[in-house]
């Protein structure tokens, strides 16, 4: 059920650094005329960074780890609509057959069976406001399973205290990059601490191989959209508010919740979000393999 593509094998068989991307984010975070543009920009920058890209979905009744060019454009195909697959999903997804991207729990998931540690993301999921228990599956998969994940925080869509608590109770450190201030996704601070700083890969690679001997579980590298990318306060702070209100107008529940909140900040700021949104993807790849190569070094 688990197929992983040659060169992902070849790399961990050779001690050779590999990072794991996720498909959700192409599939239903970006304009369907994005996501192939991005998807491959991606798998370059890590292969740029001197590792080997493992974007993960499932594809043909299987979990995929590493995929071909043939199989990136299936995923990305604008006149597919694929299934957002999040852990509980995998299983049921390829016994009955259905297609998918996956989320930042699926992702992490599928990368610890396949041996990658690290895996490099725009936004995990969290808890959402006013929530009646809409808690991401992402944040309790994180809890328990051994990756390293790179994200620019969380969307100020979210809970973010909230979310921040339920990481500290599940015990997943929470690292800044080069901040001390928790970023929320299209603004670079929430305004909330983070427990620890670092300032170079190197020392997120040894926190990571550190918090491994004590615990089973991940731990998330906060990485700030670049400064030039970040969402003008004025604007985003509109935005969030028209947006939630749409959200709340049209009923809209569950996993639908967020794709819906980002195209309306698509669409509200004229296309700029998706700028901002490729920036901080693009840099969290680079960081997160930065940090890959820094682990095998280890
Ligand atoms: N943040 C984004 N774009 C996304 C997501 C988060 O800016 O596409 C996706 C990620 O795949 C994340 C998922 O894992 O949303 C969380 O969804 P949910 O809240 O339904 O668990
Ligand atoms: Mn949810």
């Amino acid at each position: 059920m688990l197929r992983i593509a040659e060169e992902v094998t070849a790399a961990l068989t050779d001690g050779r650094p590999v990072v794991a991307l996720e498909s959700t984010l192409l599939a239903h975070g970006l304009p369907s005329d994005r996501a192939l543009t991005v998807g491959r920009r991606l798998e370059e920058l890590v292969r740029a960074g001197g590792a080997v890209p493992a974007t993960v979905a499932v594809l043909d009744g299987h979990a995929q780890v590493g995929l071909s060019p043939a199989q990136l454009e299936q995923l990305c195909d604008p006149d597919i609509a694929l299934a957002k697959l999040s852990l509980r999903d995998i299983g049921p997804a390829i016994a009955l057959g259905t297609d998918g991207a996956t989320t930042v729990a699926s992702t992490a998931a599928l990368a610890h069976r396949a041996g990658i540690p690290v895996f490099a993301t725009g936004g995990l999921g969290g808890v959402h406001r006013d929530s009646t228990w809409d808690v991401s599956a992402d944040l309790q998969v994180l809890g328990r399973t051994p990756v390293l994940v790179v994200s620019s925080g969380v969307k100020s869509i979210l809970d973010i205290p909230a979310t921040l608590e339920v990481l500290e109770t599940l015990s997943v450190p929470v690292l800044g990059y080069r901040t001390d201030g928790f970023p929320a996704f299209y603004r670079r601070d929430s305004g909330l601490p983070v427990s620890f700083r670092v300032d170079e890969a190197s020392q997120a690679a040894a926190a990571f191989a550190a918090h491994r001997r004590f615990d089973s579980g991940g731990m998330l590298v906060a990485n700030p959209v670049p400064v030039e990318h970040e969402m003008p306060a004025g604007e985003h702070d509109r935005i969030l508010a028209e947006a939630l209100d749409l959200v709340a107008r049209q009923g809209t529940t569950g996993k639908a919740v967020t794709p819906v909140l980002l195209s309306h900040f698509h669409y509200a700021t004229d296309g700029r979000s998706v700028r901002t949104n490729e920036a901080l993807v693009e840099s969290n790849v680079r960081l997160g393999t930065e940090i890959a190569v820094a682990l095998c070094r280890q």
